[in-house]
Formats: structure tokens, C-alpha cells, sequence
């Protein structure tokens, strides 16, 4: 009985699935193409990083289609939630890739890039928990520590990557400034729909968020790839350059 109540299948929301699946193939295979053949090592390091990143979401999100990456939560009032565990799996990877390419392009010392993944790592745990917590009210506390997480990120990346980016040139500062303001905007959205989603007040639907997370997903993934990769700071980084 306890495992009938918690079965949960698949519904109308697959068809986001299956889109952001392809979409986030089709960006793998797109930064694969323009990276190929790239031999100076510090760009490199940015492709392998930007490839990485929608090639995870693009497991994460076939995993859901298949109904792999999804749970049945029974709440202590007796609601079932469908949790799709498997984003966080994919957001506890990518997000932190997401810092490290801005950081390196920002060149921000160690310590504040070990700062930026820490308290990312804990901000996407923090809300798996609360995604898997029983008890309606302290769903709500750990939604709260997760956004103070998000908080102090947002805050490190435009004071403490800021000031490293204003030691670049004009070209890094532009492509830094155009990225940044992407996560600040993007991310302060997940927050807000979790709330308004079915881990929260459930406002809005699992069809609808579901569509929701996959456009914000992609815009953060392969949007910013896509503004990264073609950037002059990038592409103008000649292997002879001078430091
Ligand atoms: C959660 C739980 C509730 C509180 C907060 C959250 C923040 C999530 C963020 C996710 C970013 C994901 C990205 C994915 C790229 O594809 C976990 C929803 C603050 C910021 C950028
Ligand atoms: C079941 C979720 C798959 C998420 C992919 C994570 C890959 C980590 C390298
Ligand atoms: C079951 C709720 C469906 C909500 C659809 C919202 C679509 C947002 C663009």
C-alpha cells in the first residue's frame, strides 16, 4: 500500500523532457564542433568546461524522460509530491561549472573560486532536502537556508568577481559584465519557482514548471555557453598573446 501511494509515472510533462533532452544535445554537439581543433590550452579549458555542462543536463534530462530521475514524496498531510530528483544531480555538476568558467574569466584566485563551489554544493543540497522533506513547514525552512546560499553567491560574483574582472581587458570585462547579469537574473528565478512550483505552494503545476526549469535550464547552459564561447575575450586569447 505505502508503495502504491507513492508510485509515481511520467505525465504530460515528459514533452518538456524530451525537448530539453534535445536541446541540450544539440548544444553539447554544437560547443564539441566549434571547439574542435582548438589548441590553445587555456581556451580548451573553457570548451572542455561548456561541453561538459549541457552533456550532464542532457543525462539529467533523458533520465527524467525515462521516469528514472523521479521520486513519489508522501508529505506528513498526506499529499504525494512527484519530485524529480535528477535535476539537483545535474545542478550539483553544472552549477559549479557555471562559477568556474566565469571565474576563470574573471581570474579569481583560488580561495574565492573554492568559496563560489562550496556554497553552491550547499545551496543545491540544502534544496534536495527540502525537495525531500516530509514535513510541509520545514520544506520551507530549507528553502530559506538554500536562498541565503544563493544570496551570498550572487554576492561574491558581482563584488569579488567584479573587482578580478576589472584588472582584465576591455573585451573580458564586457563578455564578464553580459555574463554575470545573466546568473543574477536566471538563477534568482529557480528559487522563486520552487516556491510557486509543486515543492512549494503549488501555484503552478508540474506541467508548468516543468516547461519553466527547461527554458531556464537551457538559457543558463547553453545561452551563456553560447555568449561565452563567442566572445572576443575568448576567441582573442592568441597562444603568443602576451600575459
Ligand atoms: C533551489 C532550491 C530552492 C532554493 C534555491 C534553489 C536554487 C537553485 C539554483 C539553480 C540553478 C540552476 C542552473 C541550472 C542550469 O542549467 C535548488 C531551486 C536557491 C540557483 C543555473
Ligand atoms: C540521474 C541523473 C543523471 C545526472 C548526471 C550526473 C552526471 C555527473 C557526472
Ligand atoms: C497545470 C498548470 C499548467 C500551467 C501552465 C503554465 C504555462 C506557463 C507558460
Amino acid at each position: 500500500i505505502i508503495a502504491l501511494q507513492t508510485a509515481v509515472e511520467v505525465g504530460a510533462e515528459r514533452v518538456w523532457l524530451g525537448l530539453g533532452t534535445v536541446l541540450m544535445l544539440l548544444g553539447t554537439v554544437y560547443f564539441l564542433a566549434k571547439g574542435w581543433g582548438v589548441e590553445d590550452p587555456r581556451q580548451q579549458e573553457y570548451y572542455i568546461i561548456t561541453i561538459l555542462i549541457p552533456g550532464i543536463a542532457a543525462a539529467s534530462y533523458l533520465s527524467m524522460f525515462f521516469g528514472f530521475g523521479l521520486t513519489g514524496v508522501e508529505l506528513t498531510n498526506g499529499t504525494v509530491l512527484e519530485i524529480y530528483w535528477a535535476r539537483y544531480a545535474d545542478w550539483l555538476f553544472t552549477t559549479p561549472l557555471l562559477l568556474l568558467d566565469i571565474a576563470l574569466l574573471a581570474g579569481a584566485d583560488r580561495n574565492t573560486i573554492g568559496a563560489l563551489i562550496g556554497l553552491d554544493a550547499f545551496m543545491i543540497i540544502t534544496g534536495l532536502v527540502g525537495a525531500l522533506t516530509k514535513v510541509p513547514t520545514f520544506r520551507y525552512v530549507w528553502w530559506t537556508i538554500s536562498t541565503i546560499a544563493l544570496i551570498f553567491i550572487l554576492y561574491f560574483l558581482y563584488v569579488n568577481l567584479g573587482r578580478a574582472a576589472a584588472e582584465k581587458d576591455a573585451d573580458t570585462q564586457s563578455t564578464f559584465n553580459i555574463l554575470r547579469n545573466v546568473i543574477l537574473v536566471l538563477w534568482s528565478v529557480y528559487p522563486v519557482l520552487w516556491l510557486v512550483g509543486t515543492e512549494g505552494l503549488g501555484l503552478v503545476g508540474l506541467f508548468g514548471e516543468t516547461l519553466l526549469f527547461m527554458v531556464l535550464d537551457v538559457l543558463a547552459k547553453v545561452g551563456f555557453g553560447f555568449i561565452l564561447l563567442r566572445s572576443r575575450a575568448i576567441l582573442g586569447e592568441e597562444p603568443s598573446a602576451p600575459e
